[in-house]
């Protein structure tokens, strides 16, 4: 007998002892005088419900029938005592699998079975976090380290990476390009190599329903003497899904409000990268028509920095607009805002919106003054850009942090 049968056995034992347990202490009679039993089981879990009829010969039948809910309700999802998220598993099919038991689910019956993967695993589990060799302790070599995403089911259409941990090398001072170290995606739509300090950050990429060549995630490290840390988690997502995001969108972001950041934005230390070129979408909430955006706040410099996409930082720099002018417009490192315009002006005829925004300070309209900005045309997206270059013009940047805000239909003026 394996260990999946006795598991099965142990629970069937734990259902009947609760289910006598629950006939003798709540009974109840409705109305018309009938006699009955709610019967919970697995307590706040909420994983299994079954009425049991208490003078009913079909007690017993009853209880089997509830043994099947709980076999196929198996494999939920469980949070490990190290804090990852996991499958409740058996140990043998946990191990089976690859995975590592961590901390116990199913009422102590059954194991929170994560799946943390290092340099050279191919991953077919959803929910395993990549991380670097020798975690938790940081990661101070050179080198290669990767992995491939294969999907776990041919349904599958995205892999969202969260970024639990990601403290690589940051990029060189004078044109911010990632030299040192570098992390790659590669097998799914085009996606920017990034550096530096990512953690809480994410990504989506994509892999269209009959693609079967594996995602390859690659954490490229080089140069003196870094201590580095990485733990992302892979999801795989498929394409049923509610929370697939919309396709070609490297970022997606659900709800009303939420915090936008370029990779590798640090107040403190973060610089913005080159060659960076990406749609960041947020999805269009239920009965809301616009958008605003304000910058986040800075609490580390005397200055907000939190939009510093081309000038020199060191210095106040106004917000420059547009793809062509005189003076003030943006064409190496931008965002673009679809019709942004600064909130509170007066309606102009005819009305004057920008695309593009840049400079050192953020505004729909060249000026010092930090705006919010609003933008009403759906679907929610912005682009961002940045060349390959940014010494003598461009020093210090840091990109940008945005938060948004979505706008009710009720409340736009058009
Ligand atoms: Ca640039």
């Amino acid at each position: 007998m394996n260990l999946d049968k006795i598991f099965l056995l142990i629970l069937t034992s734990k259902i009947m002892v609760k289910s006598d347990t629950y006939r003798n202490s709540s009974r109840y009679r409705n109305k018309n005088g009938a006699r009955w039993n709610t019967n919970w089981l697995f307590g706040n879990q909420n994983w299994f419900r079954s009425p049991v009829h208490a003078s009913s010969t079909n007690n017993r039948q009853s209880r089997f029938l509830s043994l099947f809910t709980v076999v196929n309700i198996d494999k939920q999802t469980c949070v490990g005592a190290t804090g990852e998220l996991g499958a409740c598993l058996t140990q043998n099919e946990c191990l089976k699998r690859g995975g590592t038991p961590n901390g116990s689910c199913a009422e102590g019956f059954a194991f929170c079975c994560v799946f943390i993967v290092t340099c050279g695993a191919t991953v077919r589990e959803n929910g395993t976090y990549f991380v670097n060799k020798g975690y938790p302790n940081q990661y101070d070599g050179t080198g290669s380290c990767q992995i491939s995403l294969m999907k776990s089911q041919v349904d599958v259409c995205q892999f969202r990476l969260d970024f639990d941990q990601f403290i690589l090398v940051g990029p060189e001072m004078i044109h911010h390009m990632c030299n040192n170290d570098q992390f790659i995606v590669s097998g799914g739509n085009p996606v920017p190599a990034i550096c530096g300090l990512n953690t809480g950050n994410h990504m989506y990429i994509d892999s269209a329903e009959a693609l079967t060549n594996p995602v390859i995630l690659s954490v490229v490290t080089s140069g003196p003497a870094f201590m580095r840390n990485w733990k992302i988690k892979v999801t795989q997502i498929k394409c049923s899904m509610p929370n697939r995001g919309e396709e070609g969108c490297l970022q997606y972001y659900t709800g009303v409000a939420g915090q936008i950041r370029s990779f590798n934005y640090d107040p403190a230390t973060g610089l913005q990268l080159s060659n960076q070129d990406y749609s960041i979408c947020i999805r269009t909430e239920r009965n809301f028509c616009g958008i605003q955006f304000t910058q986040c706040p800075d609490t580390v410099n005397n200055r907000t920095q939190s939009f510093t996409l081309s000038g020199n930082s060191n210095n106040a720099v106004v917000a420059m607009v547009g793809s062509t002018g005189s003076a003030n417009f943006c064409q190496a490192d931008f965002l673009v805002i679809p019709m942004a315009m600064n909130i509170g002006r007066p309606p102009a005829a005819p009305m004057t919106t920008v695309d593009r925004i840049c400079g050192g300070t953020f505004s729909a309209e060249v000026n010092i003054m930090p705006a919010t900005v609003r933008s009403n045309v759906k679907p929610f997206r912005l682009w961002f850009h940045t060349d390959n270059t940014e010494s003598p013009t461009d020093v210090m940047n840091r990109g940008f942090c945005l938060n948004y805000v979505q706008q009710p239909c009720a409340n736009i003026v058009s």
